[in-house]
């Protein structure tokens, strides 16, 4: 089994994270996705990572359907619990995060183009996601240990993920001093080994 990943991609970190957590091997493909040659269009026609090719050469995508299939690999230590409601506000957790990721993905990408092809109104709508998103999980985790029931669980992968790659991307959201109850939560999860070996190094 391999994942097709860049270094700072949120969604591709969550999969590693999980990975790491659940103790399953994965062999790691670094991709550069602006490189004609690269392999991910052969395994997804959308073009995106991160895509786990297993090992009869299926391949699946989006990070969400990997982390499922991960978590149930091997029922120890679930990160998507199998109670009904309990996994109903883990997912939802985690689309939150996720979808703060594409807001603040889509911002960038807009600021990277040319000046003139740029819409300040759009990279203004992103940003105001990512903050509305913020404000939102900031406001859940109060002072709760973990996301859900007091048990760490994918939302708090999703979340911690998210957390980082706005930081690399958005310092001056400066979200460590602007929401505190998640500041606290992240501080948690970057001593686990799974955050610290997959942190992202580049700033590209
Ligand atoms: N919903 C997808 C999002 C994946 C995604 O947007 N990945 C970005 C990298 S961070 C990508 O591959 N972008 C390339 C493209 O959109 O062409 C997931 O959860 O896996």
């Amino acid at each position: 089994m391999k994942l097709l990943y860049t270094p700072n991609s949120p969604y591709a970190r969550k999969v590693r994270i999980v990975a790491k957590e659940k103790h399953i091997n994965i062999a790691l493909q670094e991709v550069v996705l602006g490189d004609p040659d690269s392999p991910v269009k052969q395994y997804n026609p959308l073009g995106k990572i991160p895509v786990l090719v297993l090992d009869d050469e299926e391949a699946l995508y989006d990070s969400r359907v990997i982390v499922e299939y991960l978590d149930d690999r091997t029922p120890v230590g679930k990160l998507v619990p199998n109670d009904h409601s309990a996994r109903i506000a883990v997912i939802r957790w985690s689309a939150l995060a996720d979808g703060i990721c594409d807001a603040a993905v889509s911002a960038m990408l807009e600021s990277r183009k040319p000046r003139q092809q740029q819409s300040a109104v759009f990279i203004e709508k992103q940003i105001a996601k990512v903050t509305a998103g913020l404000e939102k999980l900031n406001k859940d985790i109060s002072k709760k240990k973990w996301c859900v029931n007091e048990t760490f669980s994918l939302a708090d992968i999703s979340v911690g993920c998210m957390l980082a790659y706005v930081g690399l991307r958005f310092k001056k959201l400066n979200w460590q001093d602007n929401y505190l109850n998640l500041a606290k939560h992240y501080s948690v999860l970057i001593k686990r080994p799974s955050f610290k070996e997959t942190a992202p190094t580049l700033s590209l």
